[in-house]
């Protein structure tokens, strides 16, 4: 999509601190860290969001899945990490490119919603 931030940030035209990225998908820091260690990965092809994912996305999203885990171990993440996708609007989603957001650096808790 030509109008898309994280379509533009997979293509080189926004510049991002980069941190994975492989044939399927791209991982990078969040502009606007909520936690000590805040990544975002995406899908290089553009999807919405999770409410639009069908049958032909689930080897997308298992890839995407397996890459957080390496992520997380290169990042030396054991301690625990969170893993957040916001679809819509009462989720808060204000960039509709699918995206997990990947937090840790800090003890979070058990609640989910502030
Ligand atoms: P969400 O609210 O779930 O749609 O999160 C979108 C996230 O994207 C938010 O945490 C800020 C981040 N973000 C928005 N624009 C940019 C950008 O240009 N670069 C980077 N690195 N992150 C961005």
């Amino acid at each position: 999509m030509t109008d898309c931030i994280f379509c533009k940030i997979v293509n080189g035209e926004i510049p991002s601190n980069k941190v994975f990225e492989d044939e399927v998908s791209y991982a990078f820091r969040d502009i606007n860290p909520q936690a000590p260690v805040h990544i975002l990965i995406v899908p290089k092809k553009h999807v919405e969001s999770c409410a639009v994912l069908g049958a032909e996305d689930e080897a997308l999203v298992g890839k995407i899945f397996t890459n957080i885990a390496k992520i997380a171990k290169d990042e030396g993440l054991e301690k625990g990490f969170r893993v957040i996708s916001n679809s819509g609007d009462d989720a808060g989603q204000t960039v509709h490119h699918l995206h997990f957001h990947i937090l840790a650096g800090k003890a979070m808790g058990e609640g989910l919603v502030p």
